[in-house]
Formats: C-alpha cells, structure tokens, sequence
C-alpha cells in the first residue's frame, strides 16, 4: 500500500531531478568557505530575502539557535510566542545553549499583536530581568500554519527599532506566507535582523536552512557559533544544490498545497466527529479535532492501516500538512480515508 503522508512538509522526498543537481554538484570545503555550490546557494537565499549575508545550516533548529546565541546575552530574555517552535520544539536549546530565558506572549493562533509586545519589553532598571531580542514565527505551525499580516510585523519592526532591539524571523515557511498574502519575502524580512527559512519542508530538499542578515559584524559570530554547535559542514555543496534547485522549482508551486489543504479541510469538515473551522485553514496546514472513543495513538494507528499518516498533536487535536509529495489526487483518496476511520 502507498501511503499518503501527511504528518509534516519535512517527509518530502528528493526528485529526480533533485538528485541530479545534487550528483553533478561542485563542491569544496565549506569551512574554508571554499565550496562554490554553498557559496551560490548562500547568495540566492540572501537575495530572496534582501539581506546582505546568508549561511548555510544543517537544519531550522539551528538556525533558529545561532539567531539566539548571537544577539541574546545569557540571562536576558527573549519575547516569544508561547507555543513557538523555539519554545516546544527546540529541547529547550534556548536555555540549555544560549542561556536565555523566554518570556512567553499568548498570540492569537500564534500571532502576536505589536502591543502585546511592546508591553512585554522590561524597563531598563537595576532590579528587572533585560530584553535582549524578538522572536516572531511566519507561518507559525502550532497556531495552525497561520500567516502574521505584513502591517503587524511591520510595527513590530518598528517597536524594537524604537527600543534598540533585534528582531529574529523563524521563517521555516515564509515562503507559504509569501504565498498566501503576495507580499514578498524581502518585504517580510526588512523588519528584521536576522530572518531563517527552510529549504527542507515545503520546498522539497533533503536538508538544511538558510539564516541571514545585513550586519555584517554578526556574521563572523554567527559563523563561529554554527561551528561551535557542530554545524560547519565540509562538502555541503551535495545538500546546498538541492537547496539551490528547491529555491528555484518549488516556491511558485507552493499554491497547490494550499489548495490541497483547503479541499482536504472541506472533505474533513464533513465528517461528524471532526471539528474544524474552515477559516482555520490559511497555508498547508490543517489542525482538526475528533470525537472519538478511542485515544489519540489508536485513531492514528486505524489511518495509518487504511494507508494516511497524520500526527496527533495533544488532546483530541490532529495535524495533516500537505506537500510536494502529495498529490490532488491522494487528498481526495485521503479524504475517504477520513471519512471511513473517523466515522466509527
Ligand atoms: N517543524 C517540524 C517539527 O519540528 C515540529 C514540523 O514537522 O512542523 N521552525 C518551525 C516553525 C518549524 O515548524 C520547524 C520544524 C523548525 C523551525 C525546525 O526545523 P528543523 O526540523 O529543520 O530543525
């Protein structure tokens, strides 16, 4: 049985045409900072997204960690969102490697609103714990794949401007959010200090993200602590022409996950155990609740022997994402799957 897999947009498989690009890479020691294929793809991804300097990392989580030990002293803080990758998903790296503490803000669906923020910077007196970064997440996953309106991140922009604060982007699936309002990557980006994105989850490549910047004094920080927490690949040019054929095949095609996303939330929707909100669904994630007698493990066992993999993310709420590898057939195929798994 071919499954169809909808647990997350990481479980995507290189194409052919991928591993192509991959096999024929020029590569060199990127610690030397000598592998073409790194060097082109780091230059790409700072275009994209208008920034000056772009490094090439194993993965999201560490991107997201290099933009913390860089511009957050240990024993400072760093407002969040409360359910934000960094925070629930990161193994507490924050805290375990940077030495910072969170200060967590209950967004709506993840998004923060500017003056929850501004709120949430301490005054600069003698007694009180010192802001030293921003953190916001564009799409942010657990409050359901959910886009922040250009206009919001914007004015949190300009209130940590104001307040001489950095500001970081985890934007694992910016791209999805380009997607969905129009406005570009750069756009999004220019509020910020340091902006990630992903190059393996909607985008398609085995591995790695990209972290940039316009300030040139971090980067030789930021290079230093990628090394520091085992980063610093050697030919990476094999992963990073993946990442190059990723930037430029699969960004225009991210519609068609959200389409996907929409079909399949409305043949959920349907079925009468299921809770969703259909406006819920804004990128390529679609996060439902089921009325069930059985556990979360079991409900996702019985999909799972019917050939349709979703994760369940707490209490009685699930999470399905769609992705380059699947397809508007699979959704409807999936949709019966559903239909017939959830209604007992
Ligand atoms: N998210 C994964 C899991 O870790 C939960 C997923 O399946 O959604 N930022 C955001 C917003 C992410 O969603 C993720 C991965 C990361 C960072 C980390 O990326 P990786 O997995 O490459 O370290």
């Amino acid at each position: 049985m071919t499954m169809i897999d909808l647990r997350s947009d990481t479980v995507t498989k290189p194409s052919e045409a991928m591993r192509q690009a991959m096999a024929r890479a020029e590569v060199g020691d990127d610690v030397y900072g000598e592998d073409p294929t790194v060097n082109r793809l780091q230059e790409m991804g700072a275009a994209l997204v208008g920034k000056a300097v772009a490094l090439f990392v194993p993965s999201g989580t560490m991107a997201n960690q290099l933009a913390l030990r860089a511009q957050a002293p240990p024993g400072q803080e760093v407002i969040v969102e409360s359910r934000c990758h960094m925070v629930r998903y990161e193994q507490g790296a924050g805290s375990a490697l940077a030495g910072v503490q969170f200060h967590w803000i209950v967004g709506q669906r993840g998004i923060m609103a500017p003056e929850q923020v501004e709120a949430a910077i301490r005054p600069k007196d003698l007694h009180t714990i010192q802001t030293a970064l921003i953190c916001v997440e564009n799409t942010h996953n657990s409050g359901g794949g959910t886009v922040y309106p250009l206009a919001t991140i914007e004015r949190i922009g300009a209130i940590a401007r104001q307040r001489g604060l950095p500001l970081h982007l985890d934007g694992a699936r910016l791209f999805n959010a380009v997607t969905a309002t129009g406005a570009s990557a750069t756009e999004y980006a220019k509020h910020c200090t340091t902006v990630s994105f992903c190059l393996s989850k909607g985008l398609g490549a085995p591995a790695g993200s990209l972290l940039a910047t316009n300030d040139q004094d971090m980067v030789d920080r930021l290079r230093r602590f990628r090394r520091m927490y085992g980063g610093g690949m050697r030919q990476a040019g094999i992963l990073a022409a993946a990442g190059i054929y990723a930037l430029e095949h699969n960004i225009a095609r991210l519609k068609d996950d959200h389409d996907h996303a929409t079909r399949l939330a409305h043949l959920l929707a349907q079925i009468p155990t299921v809770t969703l909100d259909l406006k819920s669904v804004e990128t390529n994630m679609i996060f439902f609740d089921v009325k069930s007698s059985r556990p979360p493990a079991d409900v996702v066992a019985a999909l799972k022997a019917e050939g349709v993999l979703v994760n369940a993310v707490g209490g009685t709420t699930y999470r399905a994402v769609t992705h380059l590898d699947v397809s508007a057939d699979d959704i409807e195929k999936a949709g019966q799957v559903f239909a017939n798994v959830l209604a007992k």
